[in-house]
């Protein structure tokens, strides 16, 4: 007998044969079941780990083409996605235990609904407010962010055993062979300073951490464990300075500020992520060594010397050891980019016919020095010595340093001269590595003081209306134009002028508070009231940007640099008064619900913003600014000296926290 199947046509089937039939689909569809479900097993936890991250990474794009939130708001998410995710999440959590890097679903909740607290204090409430959440939703989520304040007044151990004392000596097991000291969390100064009792100091203190927070909070939900976020668009951002690996940038740029802020499970959390994490190991990058040395290297060996945690010196050599082979040259002089995995090195192809960059090779001494001296290694020291000895012999055309350098004849590119772009922190360097030394490496200095003289002489002008400013030199023309990185300039005469007498030392602090005054002006000058990329002067204007190309604001921090070292310098409120301007203006346009951007134009009223979060603004930018409303007791300038990313290197001699290793090897045996 046959029966009619569903389109019409006879079944040529007998009852055994469907029977055989039944059996293959099942068998097959168990198959499909145990390849999904069972056979990453085989492979271990670490495979169920990339699955699980590939569809992470994946999921928003592949199956919600809407904006990212819904990938990592739960309210939003779709229940039947949502109950697969937490199912395979709960797989995964059995399997590996604590070991997911991704912030737990409940310190994301809490943290969007802390989002929506934040826009409370002069921002624009409409642009700063998370939606409002369900009702019943809502209980929880301050619930748990009450818990998550309680937990953050109950005080954490930096590392893992020790008890840390009022002094900041830390005692390991009782054994005094074994005490490490420790910079207290929140900097170390003194609590009974006046400006720490201030009220008003302490609300604009509370401000700057509350932004910190803020921006740390949305990198940890959007971008956790890539190198910067993307604010607008709530995704992870990677510049090609980081090699396009997922290196943790704003964790190890940040960790620093945190620390410094008193943000105690903030900083656990980042060390953590680097304890578990962080590694160049079995990676191809193409890496910047300037910006992977002031980043990472830097910002590791800060973190050492607060905590003594072996850790960061163990993180900071291992990338130090990773930028090695870019010094093979003829000369010694680095190139700009190495690769991670092959040790391939080479130079960007628009640096004047394969040259090195002067702010770049110029901008290793302080961390490969002090790496020298922390690990008894003199293989850093000795490297960056090299770089010195080249231009300290080199002829120096009108006694300054032109930008480019061929690391393979030794001899100058174009002659374009800058305290800006491809200049600057060369000069910074020069200065700071004679005060790390505890003043010293007279020869640093003396190269400072000879550079600063030209510079002076050759590229510091007036403009008609009384403005200080740095201009580029290109050949023997000035071009009448500073950078808003050269504003870190106005900091470096003033600590020039300050810790040092000579002839020179009036001149010197004049000129540093001219070019912070102009850089000022070149900020209140904007409707937006931040400063653009470069400013120009001529007979028609002075510190405004003229091209289009000039006009954006990327959450730089050089002007701030200047305010805080001329506010521990002089005193003069008006630093003050000036940072919390800046404060407010970054509130007001840079300031969005996910974190802060730069903008595209700071000309315009209400500028178009650039979805970048920049490490650099946790690292430098909101640093530098809870310190100018800090007591001078915190991190004092005779102690500490910052590098160029704003990472507090100690004071040889002056600092208790040098952490000098006993015993230096020869240089045959380390390398
Ligand atoms: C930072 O990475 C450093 O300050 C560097 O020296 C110059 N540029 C950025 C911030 O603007």
């Amino acid at each position: 007998m046959y029966r009619i199947g569903p389109i019409g046509r006879k079944s040529n089937f007998h009852s055994r044969e469907k029977c055989l039939i039944g059996l293959v689909l099942v068998t097959l569809c168990f198959l499909c079941f145990g390849g999904i479900f069972l056979l990453p097993d085989n492979f271990g936890g670490d495979r169920v780990l990339r699955v699980y991250k590939h569809f992470q990474k994946a999921g928003p794009e592949i199956f919600i083409p809407a904006p990212p939130l819904a990938a990592h708001a739960p309210r939003n998410e779709d229940p039947h996605f949502m109950g697969d995710r937490q199912r395979l999440e709960q797989k995964i959590r059995a399997e590996l235990g604590d070991i997911l890097d991704e912030p737990p679903a409940a310190q994301a909740a809490a943290a969007v609904a802390a989002a929506g607290e934040a826009g409370a204090f002069g921002a624009d409430a409409a642009n700063v407010q998370a939606p409002a959440p369900a009702a019943a939703l809502d209980e929880q989520l301050e619930q748990e962010r009450a818990e998550a304040e309680d937990a953050r007044h109950v005080a954490v151990p930096v590392l893992a055993a020790p008890a840390q004392g009022d002094s900041g000596t830390v005692s390991t097991h009782n054994n005094p062979a074994q005490q490490i000291i420790q910079l207290p969390m929140g900097g170390g100064g003194n609590e009974e300073a006046p400006d720490t009792l201030d009220a008003t100091l302490e609300e604009r203190r509370q401000k700057i951490k509350e932004m910190m927070e803020h921006a740390w909070r949305n990198y940890k939900l959007y971008a956790w464990g890539k190198n910067e976020l993307r604010p607008l668009s709530q995704r992870p951002h990677s510049g090609s300075i980081f090699g396009s690996y997922d290196l943790g940038a704003t964790i190890v740029d940040g960790l620093d500020t945190l620390y410094i802020m008193g943000l105690e499970n903030e900083y656990r959390e980042g060390r953590d992520w680097i304890e578990r994490k962080f590694t160049l190991d079995n990676i191809s990058a193409e890496l910047s060594v300037f910006e992977t040395n002031i980043r990472f290297v830097g910002g590791m060996l800060t973190l050492y010397a607060f905590t003594g945690d072996p850790l960061y010196k163990e993180k900071a050599q291992h990338v130090a050891d990773k930028l090695l082979p870019a010094f093979q040259t003829p000369t010694g002089i680095p190139y700009a980019l190495v690769n991670t995995k092959s040790g391939v090195a080479k130079n960007y192809g628009w640096a004047s016919g394969g040259s090195s960059i002067l702010s770049e090779f110029g901008t290793l001494h302080l961390e490969f020095a002090y790496l020298s001296d922390i690990t008894g290694n003199p293989l850093y020291r000795e490297r960056v010595q090299t770089i010195r000895q080249v231009l300290k012999e080199i002829e120096k055309p009108k006694g300054l340093y032109p930008n480019f350098l061929n690391p393979k004849t030794g001899k100058w590119g174009q002659l374009h001269m800058s305290l800006g772009a491809l200049g600057d922190s060369y000069y910074e360097y020069l200065l700071k590595a004679w005060l790390q030394s505890g003043q010293t490496d007279e020869e640093a200095r003396e190269m400072y003081d000879e550079a600063m003289v030209a510079i002076m002489d050759k590229m510091v002008r007036t403009s008609p209306n009384g403005l200080t400013y740095v201009s580029d030199l290109k050949f023997d023309r000035l071009e009448h134009k500073m950078d808003h990185l050269a504003c870190f300039s106005g900091g470096l005469f003033a600590l020039g002028a300050a810790t040092r007498q000579n002839e020179h030392r009036d001149k010197y602090m004049e000129v540093g508070k001219g070019i912070t005054n102009t850089c000022h002006e070149s900020y209140i000058r904007a409707p937006t009231q931040l400063g653009p990329e470069a400013f120009r002067f001529s007979d028609a204007v002075e510190a405004r940007a003229l091209r289009s190309q000039e006009k954006y604001y990327i959450l730089r921090p050089e002007t701030f640099e200047s305010y805080f070292v001329l506010w521990r310098l002089t005193h003069d409120q008006k630093y003050r008064d000036w940072g919390w301007e800046a404060v407010l203006a970054l509130e007001k346009h840079c300031r969005t619900p996910h974190g802060y951007c730069g903008l595209r134009n700071v000309y315009q009223q209400e500028p178009q913003k650039d979805d970048v979060q920049q490490s650099f603004f946790l690292a430098e930018t909101l640093k530098y600014l809870y310190l100018l409303f800090s007591d001078d007791s915190v991190l004092p300038l005779d102690e500490w000296v910052f590098n160029t990313e704003a990472h507090p290197l100690p004071i040889k001699g002056a600092n208790q926290y040098y952490r000098q290793a006993p015993v230096t090897l020869p240089v045959s045996n380390a390398s």
